[in-house]
């Protein structure tokens, strides 16, 4: 496919590609007798050799529960998690250690603030904001509650591309609006919403904004305090780091007035039948029970590796991807991208005329790419597009161009095929 250098691509950051590439030895494999070529990364991106080293030292060398032994792997243990505790707090730029908890990921993380700020803080009548791009984990809670307490969830909607309406958004606030959930990119259509002018508008409603950083974090530097996000929620395994481990930020003297959600041990000060059991500060208050321990250690080691490798130059490298990947499928006759919003992570959503979506993954798999096809999980924005699934390709740093033209070319065979 002949290919004319963008000014875009010409001003890209150079990414050493291939020697990010010999650090995943997953992408040395074969799928269906083919090189494997990985474009599902927004469902969970693959892990690196320093991640996965981690595990066989922390189960062979210091395996042990947490903030409870006097003995030197517990110690040890201990340490390395709550050293992951610093490296969130530092990669999310948020003041204080304390302002992070760690969650098995972003869905427990918003549940969190649900059943904990929520249930303390909301009741009948009370409006919580949500948008049209959500992930059903970032409706369903707010359903649960607004069954359970009788609360109104209301939606901010979207324009054709797929970019949040502001003006419909200002328009929603009243004065029973407490809380606005919405997502940094959406995970369907890869549209990056103003969440700083968001949160600067929901604080002058006196309204708390929740972030679901989920599809941001793998794509671009996050601070939360510029944003000024009450909430920021994220998930490991979406940053090259291990499932079950992720984590939710929060102000502190919000965390602080929130009652726990989940009691167990090491969530207490003391427990009690006589007097009323008190509970540990922030963030412990929060984190009862054994932890992902491994995965937590784990989880700060991806996000030191995607420091190393630099979020700005893989954001870059992304959109040369993506600007690729759109021209490419672009020139196929009857297909059509969902999101084309002017601000993109590296998601490319479409559909094409006359053949499934699951028809195109499955005979693309057979080809060795990897893409998801479904509603992915975000049903009321498909069925807005008059949708039920699209196909999408969603791209991460170890991916290439000629995948990208592999891909493209391995598309226009498989609709041939289905046509
Ligand atoms: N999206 C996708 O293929 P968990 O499962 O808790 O790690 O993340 C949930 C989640 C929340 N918000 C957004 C924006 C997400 O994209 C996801 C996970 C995956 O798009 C699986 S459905």
């Amino acid at each position: 496919m002949n290919h004319l250098a963008t000014e875009h691509e010409l001003d890209t950051p150079a990414l050493d590609v291939a020697g990010i590439r010999a650090q995943f030895p997953i992408l040395e494999r074969q799928v269906h007798g083919r090189p494997l070529i990985y474009f599902d990364n927004a469902a969970t991106s693959q892990t690196p050799l320093a991640v996965i080293d981690t595990f066989r030292d922390y189960y062979s060398r210091y395996n042990a529960n947490i903030h409870r032994g006097l003995h030197t792997l517990a110690d040890e243990a201990t340490a390395a998690y709550e050293a992951t505790r610093e490296t969130v707090r530092s990669f999310l730029n948020a003041a204080d250690r304390r302002e992070i908890v760690f969650t098995r990921g972003t869905t427990e993380a918003i549940n969190l603030v649900a059943n904990s700020w929520g249930r303390a803080n909301l009741e009948a009548g009370d409006e919580v904001l949500v948008s049209l791009l959500e992930h059903h984990s970032n409706i369903v809670p707010w359903q649960l509650l607004a069954s359970q307490l009788g609360i109104k969830v209301k939606v901010i909607p979207v324009d054709e591309r797929g970019v949040l309406d502001l003006d419909a958004y200002r328009a929603l606030f009243t004065e029973r609006t407490r809380l606005v959930a919405v997502n940094h990119v959406s995970n369907a259509f890869g549209t990056v919403n103003p969440v700083g002018e968001m949160a600067t508008i929901a604080h002058e409603h006196g309204a708390l904004i929740l972030v679901d950083g989920a599809q941001a974090t793998p794509h671009q530097t996050v601070d939360v305090r510029a944003i000024d996000a009450d909430f920021y929620a994220f998930s490991g395994h979406k940053v090259y780091g291990p499932t079950g481990a992720g984590a939710l930020y929060g102000k502190a003297a919000l965390l602080e007035a929130m009652p726990p959600w989940q009691g167990g041990g090491e969530m207490i000060k003391s427990v009690s039948f006589e007097v009323p059991t008190t509970f540990a500060d922030v963030p412990h208050k929060f984190e009862a029970g054994t932890p992902a321990i491994a995965e937590v250690i784990a989880l700060g080691v991806a996000l030191e590796w995607v420091r190393g490798v630099g979020l700005d130059a893989i954001g870059a490298w992304e959109a040369r991807l993506l600007e690729r990947a759109t021209a490419a499928v672009s020139r196929i006759d009857g297909l059509r991208i969902l999101g084309t919003a002017p601000h993109k992570a590296g998601v490319l959503s479409f559909v094409v005329d006359g053949a499934h979506s699951q028809d195109i993954a499955l005979l693309i798999d057979q080809l060795g790419v990897a893409i998801r096809t479904g509603n992915h999980c975000a049903q009321p924005l498909l069925a807005h597009f008059g949708v039920t699934a699209t196909c999408r390709a969603s791209f991460a740093a170890y991916n290439t161009l000629e995948e990208v033209d592999a891909f493209a070319d391995a598309l226009e065979r498989v609709i041939g095929m289905v046509r």
